[in-house]
């Protein structure tokens, strides 16, 4: 491969070496003035021709430098390496090359929001333009940064997508029917992604299970979605792991966090599948604990 890079290399030096001769020798053509010259002066000749050697030396010194370039290029080609791509950064940084090296910095500009579905609220009750702006704010407190507005905001989370609001109330009727609404849900969103092809082949299994046996509709999904909530593949979910689900929900379904706050029976700030299906209302025989921990191994394989 190397070798037919030098050929193309040095037919591409000659091809230039041609062209500039041709070139050359018809600027000297034009250079001269012949009205005053005698023909016969051998010292003019033997000038001319030694300033055609001179000429000539010249530009085989330039070829030959150009040709030790290439080959140079050749034998150490540069990889250009993107040092960034090695450093994740969190959410609200992005990572910049600063003396040489990969550093997170606070992400500099949010774009700007004007629909008002992107707002977020954040668990102090503020509403700010976008996600962004709520990461770039704590990026800034963090790091002690002088647009940082109060250095609580170091501490400041997403509460829920929309501008801050009253809490509705979620009474008792609402909260009593909302496992049935919520199983429904699920079992929804579930056939949705598999009419999507977006579910891995474990979960498309337990969705067609889900369609076909009766026992095993409301009892799949909810396995399901535990599962995919759990992140970190600890067999149980978090209050953090929660936010995918409560984050988009809570402007919409204002059951959806005292509904969240009960599935925690025990309070320990950790839903298990035992407690996910009984706040389900769903019989604990049913649910089978069946994790795909395939796709968490390979996420990139989902495209
Ligand atoms: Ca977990
Ligand atoms: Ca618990």
């Amino acid at each position: 491969m190397r070798s037919l890079w030098l050929l193309l290399g040095l037919g591409l030096l000659a091809m230039c070496q041609v062209q500039a001769s041709e070139e050359e020798s018809l600027g000297d053509l034009d250079d001269l003035d012949l009205s005053d010259m005698d023909e016969n002066d051998e010292e003019f000749l033997r000038l001319l021709e030694d300033k055609a050697k001179a000429k000539d030396v010249q530009r085989e010194n330039e070829i030959a430098s150009q040709l030790a370039e290439v080959q140079h290029n050749l034998l150490n080609p540069v990889v250009e390496v993107d040092l960034c791509e090695t450093i994740p950064c969190g959410a609200g940084r992005i990572c910049q090359i600063q003396d040489e090296k990969p550093e997170c910095v606070c992400i500099p500009e949010c774009p700007e929001e004007i629909d008002t579905r992107r707002h977020v609220c954040t668990n102090t009750n503020e509403t700010w333009p976008s996600d962004c702006s709520v990461y770039q704010q704590r990026c800034w407190c963090d790091s002690r940064d002088e647009r940082c507005a109060n250095l609580d905001n170091a501490h400041m989370h997403i509460d829920y997508y929309g501008a801050c609001h009253e809490p509705r109330t979620c009474d008792g009727e609402d909260l009593k029917d909302f496992p049935r609404r919520m199983r429904d849900w699920l079992f929804n969103v579930m056939r949705d992604l598999a009419e999507r092809d977006e579910l891995t082949e474990h979960y498309m299994q337990m969705q067609l299970e889900a369609e076909t046996n009766h026992s095993r509709r409301w009892s799949n999904a909810a396995v399901w979605k535990w599962c995919d909530l759990d992140g970190d593949t600890d067999r149980s979910v978090s209050r953090h792991e929660l936010f995918p689900i409560r984050a988009p929900l809570v402007s919409l379904e204002h059951c959806i966090a005292p509904f969240l706050e009960s599935c925690d029976s025990n309070n320990d700030h950790r839903i298990t599948l035992i407690e996910w299906g009984a706040c389900l209302e769903l019989d604990a025989d049913d649910l089978i604990e069946r994790c795909d921990d395939v796709k968490r191994a390979k996420p990139h394989m989902l495209g």
